[in-house]
């Protein structure tokens, strides 16, 4: 059985290196982006065994996403096709390092048609983490039946169950829904990531240890809130606390530091290490991820992450 499972959509990525609105940019990097997949694939990197769930379109799109995921170390016997949908694409527009729009074409792409049936019921219950988005249920109605089967066996199995709620406005038909179910979600995870404005969406608290609080509705959770360049701030029934950030100098594409982020804070709870350990190392695998273009292209390996860690530097030295 694998250490974690997750499921979501990933799509086909075409970026512009060069810093201009799409409607000018000449050329794109063909490359893949999904949140899901990229927390996979951070975990791969890291040495632990993942396994990403989803559903492809019978095309060359699918098969090259396919194909690079398992390239990476991940375990992909829970991907099925389907001819009836397109695998989804979706463009990055670069307009400065911090200014980054997102365009989706992927509204009744293949992933959207996963529906319960489809997910492999003993694989999911086998791993010892499941981790799951925000983004998954706002594809549609079979896919957040699917989320909610995949918690379900996951916490019917005694598992650990990761949630990110990773909010894609640009998805949900509207805000309320948004917060109902991603809040449904939250209180049936053991650990939630959310980032400063999801947690102060999600709860209408600004404050955000106080969001922190309020997210926990139940004994044994833990909330660690991203706070960008400041860090993290985490909470326990044991330990809260803040982890400064590490300083990057060269941000070159901030998109899928909170997938390095969350890699990197499973990756700990894996290994038994502290809270603020876990959280120290998502801080670092993020830190990592910004510094090169694409969403995982710069993560890093186990050797890497340690001697960042033993050498006691600052990335940007
Ligand atoms: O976290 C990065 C991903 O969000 C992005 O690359 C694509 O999964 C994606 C999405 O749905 O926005």
């Amino acid at each position: 059985s694998l250490d974690v499972v997750t499921l979501g959509e990933t799509m086909v990525l075409f970026g512009s290196s060069d810093h201009a609105s799409l409607e000018y940019a000449n050329t794109m990097q063909k490359q893949i982006g999904g949140a899901e997949s990229n927390v996979a694939i951070g975990l791969a990197r890291l040495g632990h065994s993942s396994g990403w769930i989803s559903k492809l379109g019978d095309d060359p799109f699918g098969k090259y996403v396919h194909k690079f995921i398992r390239g990476e170390g991940v375990d992909t016997r829970g991907v099925t096709y389907t001819k009836q949908a397109p695998t989804g694409i979706f463009f990055k527009e670069k307009l400065s390092a911090d200014h980054v729009n997102v365009y989706y074409y992927r509204h009744q792409s293949a992933a959207s048609l996963m529906e319960p049936v489809d997910l492999p019921d003993s694989y999911i219950s086998s791993a010892k983490i499941l981790h799951i988005t925000g983004i998954t249920p706002a594809l549609s109605e079979s896919c957040q039946d699917a989320i909610f089967h995949a918690i379900h066996l996951a916490k019917e199995a005694g598992r650990t169950v990761v949630f990110d709620p990773n909010i894609r406005y640009k998805l949900w038909g509207n805000k309320e829904e948004a917060k109902q179910v991603l809040n449904q979600i939250a209180e049936l995870a053991d650990i939630i990531l959310p980032g400063v404005d999801e947690a102060a969406f999600l709860t209408g608290e600004t404050d955000y240890e106080k969001a922190a609080e309020a997210l926990k509705t139940h004994k044994g959770q833990t909330v660690v809130v991203k706070l960008g360049e400041e860090g993290a701030y985490y909470t326990s029934a044991e330990s809260s606390g803040i982890v400064p950030g590490i300083p990057v100098k060269n941000v070159v594409d901030p998109v899928g530091a909170g997938d390095g982020f969350a890699a990197g804070v499973i990756s700990g709870v894996l290994d038994e290490v502290s809270l603020e350990e876990a959280v120290e190392r998502g801080n670092a695998v993020g830190a990592f991820v910004v510094q090169m273009n694409g969403d995982v292209e710069g993560v890093p390996t186990r050797v890497q992450l340690q001697s960042f860690i033993d050498s006691g530097e600052r990335l940007s030295d």
